[in-house]
């Protein structure tokens, strides 16, 4: 059974690209081999994105999809094992995950960090839950620690719009009025490294992610340094990890300009908040990627799809 948890889950990162780009100029090669197969797809936070491109990936394959929101519609569940259930969850993901896996197929979680227990969130309780309870491979769809559909998605794009073969790619942090997860810088910095990329983390100081998962990549505090000749420039705000989920710094110097950007490629997960993270010139302009990330999506979710489907008995 295939799961596809996090970047580690990728066994030939250049073979799964290459095999997406093949997919996107033949999006319908492989229309059957999910024909028989249902995936579902429990969202615990929002999303535009990862919903509609993974189930937009599972139809071209010829699967049916189902979705189930739990912010409103699902029965508020339980993940701690032995509680006592008298507050206010009212299933526990014991049945739940076994109840689905009837269902389903393969089944795809959404569930980001809590950002106020850091142990907590480490521990990737709902996902891990639902791998261990239920009996089908899981997608990770984003959690706590990381969105391994999104990195591969920017990996596919930077392949893709590459002007050299060793492009120099930096992640910058950028100010973001509200409390955001780790998880999207987490999957890019590994996915980089993967890969052996000409890689540059630049953030304020303090703003240090886990060491777990930067290990040795180069970190430059000096933005403008870090950005100079940059080929890709990859933008995302993180909460702070040290000072587990808190907004400590909202400097607007660290938005992203056009002046900023220089010749560079613009990259951002999406949603973004313009002018706070990126000025409008830069989203408007001929530069950003945004969009054909969005649209690549598709690919990344559907070899990631075909790889899980072939597992299956
Ligand atoms: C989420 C995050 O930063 O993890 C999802 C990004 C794909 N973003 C927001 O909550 C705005
Ligand atoms: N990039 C991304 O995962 O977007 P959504 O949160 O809209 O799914």
């Amino acid at each position: 059974m295939k799961h596809y948890l996090s970047i580690n889950d990728i066994d030939s990162v250049n073979g799964w690209v290459e095999d997406a780009l093949a997919l996107k100029k033949k999006p319908l090669a492989f229309k059957k081999l999910g024909r028989k197969r249902t995936i579902g797809l429990l969202f615990f936070n929002n999303s535009l994105r990862t919903r509609l491109s993974t189930q937009k990936a599972a139809m071209n394959l010829g699967m049916k999809v189902m979705i189930m929101n739990f912010g409103k519609d699902g029965w508020a569940l339980e993940f701690e094992d032995g509680t006592i259930m008298d507050k206010g969850n009212a299933e526990h993901v014991k049945e739940a995950a076994q109840v689905v896996s009837q269902y389903c197929d393969i089944l795809g979680i959404r569930a980001f960090a809590s950002l106020k227990n850091r142990e907590a969130d480490e521990a990737e309780l709902v996902i891990n839950s639902f791998k261990k309870y239920a009996s089908i491979p899981v997608l990770n769809m984003e959690s706590s620690v990381g969105h391994p559909l999104q990195a591969l998605t920017d990996l596919i794009t930077i392949e893709e719009y590459k002007k050299s073969a060793d492009p120099k790619i930096v992640l910058s942090w950028a100010p973001h009025p509200k409390a955001l997860p780790q998880a999207v810088a987490n999957s890019f910095i590994e996915i980089m490294q993967l890969k052996n990329a000409n890689f540059t983390i630049t953030h304020p100081e303090g703003y240090e992610l886990d060491p777990k998962v930067t290990k040795n990549s180069r970190i430059e505090y000096d933005q403008e340094k870090a950005l100079k000749d940059a080929d890709f420039v990859y933008v995302k705000n993180w909460s702070n990890y040290k000072n587990y989920g808190k907004v400590i710094n909202q400097d607007k110097n660290w938005m992203i300009t056009e002046k900023k950007l220089g010749n560079a490629k613009f990259m951002h997960c999406l949603p973004v908040r313009r002018n706070v993270v990126v000025e409008d010139a830069v989203l408007d302009g001929n530069q950003s990627l945004v969009i054909e990330q969005a649209n690549n999506r598709t690919f990344a979710a559907q070899i990631v799809l075909k790889k899980m489907l072939e597992t299956l008995k």
